[in-house]
């Protein structure tokens, strides 16, 4: 399916020179520097579970949750490991050593993007809701249907900063302008006091809180978002030798050497006492074969 107009669901962001990254938060930000893009088109919001759907029913896409990772590809990993299974974040209930995500990440048989928090969880009431437990090839897979592209980390944060360049969060300065809450994150104290003074304890229907500066909802906050660059960390790029590669994006400590892209935005699960990333600026790196429950994507599509 060829894209031939690009129609409501998306908004134009016109090109320019921006100032990317930040220098006043954490490490992998910094420098903040100019870059500049061209013009192109991007979903007014990320994909829903209806419209993943409607490309599984389409094209018989299985993601990579549902199918047994191949044991080659993971050396030394326990057998019962090796099944169908996706990350879930639990909320322990008490207070944890937040240097320790297996705290609340888990690593759970069953999940998928139709059961998002496990075999015994359903989308049948989400359909407005972002889709998450999506890995790389599987959201390259539906831009590739919807004739799409996933943005690069530039376009994506040129994007996500509504044209309010050098700004602290997409919508200004504040996180709390007059009090409202601007995006779905986190209250309280991560990972087990969630207050949801923003109405969502976990993922909200797209569109729930105000667009940016080009009408984009949920930019920050809800769901972290892929993007199709390697990661590296900026200041490599500045002070090395090497453009972002595919096999300088791997963590080297990871024995299965899985290549890493940036995922941006924040989450609901982004809150002050552990990660301040509800920013543009902000960003992390992906394994290309890990979904979880807080990501998700949006496409986007260049030229006239
Ligand atoms: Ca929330
Ligand atoms: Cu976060």
């Amino acid at each position: 399916m060829a894209l031939a107009q690009p129609g409501p669901d998306m908004v134009w962001v016109p090109g320019g020179t921006f100032l990317m990254g930040s220098d006043h938060h954490y490490p992998e930000e910094a420098p903040a520097h100019e870059v500049t893009v061209d013009g192109f088109w991007i979903d007014r919001h990320t994909v829903t579970n209806a419209e993943f759907a409607r490309f599984v029913r389409a094209t018989g896409h299985v993601t990579v949750a549902e199918r047994a990772p191949d044991p080659a590809d993971y050396p030394g990993a326990r057998p019962e490991l090796l099944v169908p299974a996706s990350t879930v974040f639990r909320n322990p209930g008490h207070p944890v050593d937040l240097g320790n995500h297996y705290n609340w990440w888990t690593y759970v048989p069953g999940a998928d993007w139709r059961h998002p928090q496990g075999p015994a969880s359903s989308i049948r009431k989400k359909p407005d809701h972002p889709v998450v437990q999506v890995a790389w090839a599987d959201v390259a897979a539906y831009a590739a249907w919807a004739g799409k592209h996933l943005p690069t980390e530039a376009e994506w944060e040129l994007a996500c900063r509504g044209g309010l360049d050098g700004a602290e969060f997409a919508w200004g300065d504040e996180l709390n302008p007059d009090g409202r809450w601007m995006a779905n994150t986190w209250q309280g104290e991560f990972p087990h006091q969630n207050l949801e003074l923003d109405g969502y304890a976990g993922t909200a229907p797209v569109g729930r809180f105000p667009a940016n500066g080009y009408g984009l909802h949920d930019m920050i906050g809800n769901v972290w978002e892929w993007t199709s660059d390697w990661y590296q960390a900026h200041g490599d790029a500045h002070h090395g030798c090497c453009a972002p590669s595919r096999d300088r994006s791997i963590d080297p400590r990871d024995r299965a050497a899985i290549p890493r892209k940036v995922m941006k935005g924040g989450s609901h699960l982004c809150a002050p006492n552990y990660c301040r990333r509800y920013r543009p600026a902000a960003r992390m790196a992906q394994p290309v074969d890990t979904g979880t429950s807080h990501l998700g994507f949006r496409c986007v599509a260049r030229g006239p």
